[in-house]
């Protein structure tokens, strides 16, 4: 079995090299994306085992996501290549100043767009949940009718199974049809995990309709939730349980802030992986923190996602001890 299982649509994505308008930037490196595929990344390098549901075009993207998948260690038997649909990729710009970049997706009608209760992977000798953990997005169920159905439906077989799960709101406004869909949907998806919650304060706020940090918890407490966890930015996390512990965790120290995307997932990963270890909300949140805070440091999504090694060296005030 997995330690951790995920589903989400995975990315090449063209990172511009330089500041600039897209329509203007000649020069792109060329990355893996996909938020669920950062936080597998993140979990694998930790040493975790992980195991990812997907769909890739049968073209060099699709490829390229699968070798990259290989080469991290993530199990990518429930990777399935779709002839018929090419694989999604994305542009970003290059923040001159630390402040969120542009994206431009080309993802409608993408193979992971496709996925649905076809791609649940069949129950295994002696049945039950393939995983210890699961990891669920906003950016899934935003992608078709059918993803939505299979998320849904991996919530309710973990639940059943026992196993536990994480959700992160991700939203992402310009793939749902309506602001409506998109709260009414999420906040069913969270009350159906009744897990780890991990919205950004923004997010939250959107979500709720609540301002603070404790409103935003309270929220998803009394909607089912075990525990939630409100990523703050600069200013750290706030983390909230059912059994009425709460607190806030500090930041860890980020000497220059170059790219803000993909800090969220390596916050889960560092969630994730410390509560599988049994370590206290508390702690977990602090590791997030630590991830999360080395990860703004790269320009990718998943470049300053730390090896264990990588994690140890983490220094006390959390600028990343680099190798
Ligand atoms: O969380 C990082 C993601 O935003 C990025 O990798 C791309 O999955 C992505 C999305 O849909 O925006």
């Amino acid at each position: 079995a997995f330690d951790v299982l995920t589903v989400g649509e995975p990315m090449a994505l063209f990172a511009a090299t330089r500041p600039g308008a897209l329509s203007t930037v000649a020069d792109y490196h060329r990355v893996t994306a996909g938020a669920e595929l950062n936080v597998a990344t993140g979990l694998a390098r930790l040493d975790l085992r992980v195991g990812y549901i997907s769909r890739v075009g049968k073209d060099s993207f699709g490829q390229f996501l699968l070798d990259e998948m290989a080469r991290e260690g993530i199990d990518c038997r429930h990777v399935a290549m779709d002839e018929l649909h090419p694989t999604g990729f994305m542009l970003k710009t290059r923040s001159a100043d630390g402040s969120d970049p542009q994206v431009e997706y080309f993802r409608r009608g993408s193979a992971a767009s496709h996925l649905g209760l076809a791609d649940l992977p069949s129950a295994e000798a002696g049945g039950g949940f393939p995983a210890r953990h699961l990891h669920l997005t906003g950016i899934t169920p935003a992608l078709s009718a059918a993803t939505r159905e299979l998320v849904f439906t991996l919530a309710r077989q973990a639940r059943a199974a026992g196993a536990s799960i994480s959700f992160d709101p991700n939203l992402r406004p310009r793939l749902w049809p309506s602001q409506s869909e998109m709260v009414e949907c999420l906040n069913a998806l969270a009350a159906e995990t009744a897990g780890t919650v991990l919205p950004g304060l923004a997010e939250g706020r959107l979500l709720t309709g609540r301002d603070s940090a404790e409103g935003i918890a309270d929220f998803y407490l009394a909607l089912g939730a075990q525990q939630v966890v409100v990523k703050l930015g600069p200013q750290g996390a706030y983390f909230a349980d059912r059994a009425g512990r709460h607190g806030t965790v500090a930041a860890a120290a980020v000497a220059q802030v170059v790219d803000t995307v993909g800090a969220g997932d390596g916050f889960a990963a560092g969630v994730i992986s410390a509560l599988l270890e049994g370590l206290p909300l508390a702690a977990a949140v602090a590791r997030g923190n630590a991830i999360g805070a080395r990860v703004v440091q790269f320009p990718g999504d998943s470049d300053g996602l730390p090896t264990r090694r990588q994690l140890s060296l983490l220094v006390g005030d959390g600028i990343p001890a680099f190798e």
